[in-house]
């Protein structure tokens, strides 16, 4: 009879445990499911709050370019980052930022064929990042439109052998990221590259204002660090004119290889940049808007990573 009793008991015991799991994990699903809403609802306006940025970025975009055609600099009014401002639910904060700083992998192959003065420049970009120059035969391999590997270079043979097999582009640079694919680009090399060069489309110029002390010191035979960073002057250079640069290279008896081709004193690159912070949740935002003859165009848009 005892026995029977502290069966009971332990049997009672179990079945409360299993209501209270059940009545919490209810709860759990009904938190769960409420936190999944807001989320959700959360997103759809932190996306709403960044294209009203993207439209406010194109719009001073748009106003730049009539005021002074063709010069931009990051002293510019558009490159002042947009203070933090309240909305409801949360913060806001954005700012516009130009994307022709950077040596332009695109330039390395016209048509199909290699363009010697782009190579040049990339060896000495290459020389300024203390990476090997002859990288630069894998590079061109990779974008030019023939199978025939340069001295140091690798197409198609190459890249079957390796692990996963592959097949070069033989085209144009869709995304920097694609340099990983590329023979003899380590992490390492990969890290140093990226922060210097960019893949836009091919007839997008370099903005000597902008450029970064070793993009300029792609362009120059014997430009040192120092007058590099010079010309630079921070990041502030800003100079209305393409001749206002070569003038400046000739006070240091220097001059711009392969003359003014593929250099500009403006950009028509930008990156539009919207932070939303709804709820105490992150959401970031990144517009690239090409400048065209006919005007601004969004090229595309990405969340979390630009
Ligand atoms: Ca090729
Ligand atoms: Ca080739």
């Amino acid at each position: 009879m005892r026995r029977q009793r502290g069966v009971a008991l332990v049997v009672a015991v179990l079945l409360v445990a299993l209501a209270t799991l059940i009545v919490a994990s209810l709860i759990d699903t009904t938190d769960l499911a409420f936190a999944r809403t807001r989320n959700l609802m959360r997103e759809q306006q932190a996306y709403a709050y960044a294209r009203g940025l993207e439209t406010w970025a194109l719009d001073g975009l748009r106003r730049d370019h009539n005021e002074e055609p063709g010069v931009d600099s990051n002293s510019d009014l558009w490159a002042r980052p947009l203070p933090p401002f309240d909305v409801p639910g949360g913060k806001l904060t954005g700012r516009l930022r130009e994307r022709n700083g950077c040596f332009n992998l695109n330039h390395l192959v016209a048509n199909g064929v290699e363009d010697p003065i782009a190579r040049r420049r990339f060896e000495r970009l290459l020389r300024a990042l203390k990476l090997a120059p002859d990288l630069a035969d894998a590079v061109v391999d990779y974008a030019d439109g023939d199978g025939e590997p340069a001295p140091r270079g690798a197409e198609d043979m190459a890249y079957l052998l390796a692990n996963p097999p592959r097949r070069a582009a033989n085209q144009a640079f869709a995304h920097v990221s694609e340099l990983r694919l590329v023979r003899g680009v380590d992490d390492e090399t990969y890290r140093v590259l990226e922060a210097q060069v960019c893949a836009h489309p091919a007839e997008s110029p370099i903005n000597l204002n902008t450029a970064t002390p070793a993009v300029l010191m792609s362009l120059v035979e014997h430009l040192d660090e120092a007058r590099a960073r010079q010309l630079n002057d921070e990041g502030r250079a800003r100079m209305t004119s393409i001749d206002a640069f070569v003038a400046k290279l000739q006070q240091l008896g220097l001059v711009l290889d392969g003359g003014p081709v593929q250099v500009a004193v403006g950009s028509d690159q930008f990156q539009a940049e919207a932070l939303v912070v709804l709820d105490g949740i992150p959401f970031r935002y990144y517009s690239r808007i090409a400048r065209e003859p006919q005007g601004h165009r969004v090229r595309y848009r990405s969340r979390g990573i630009d």
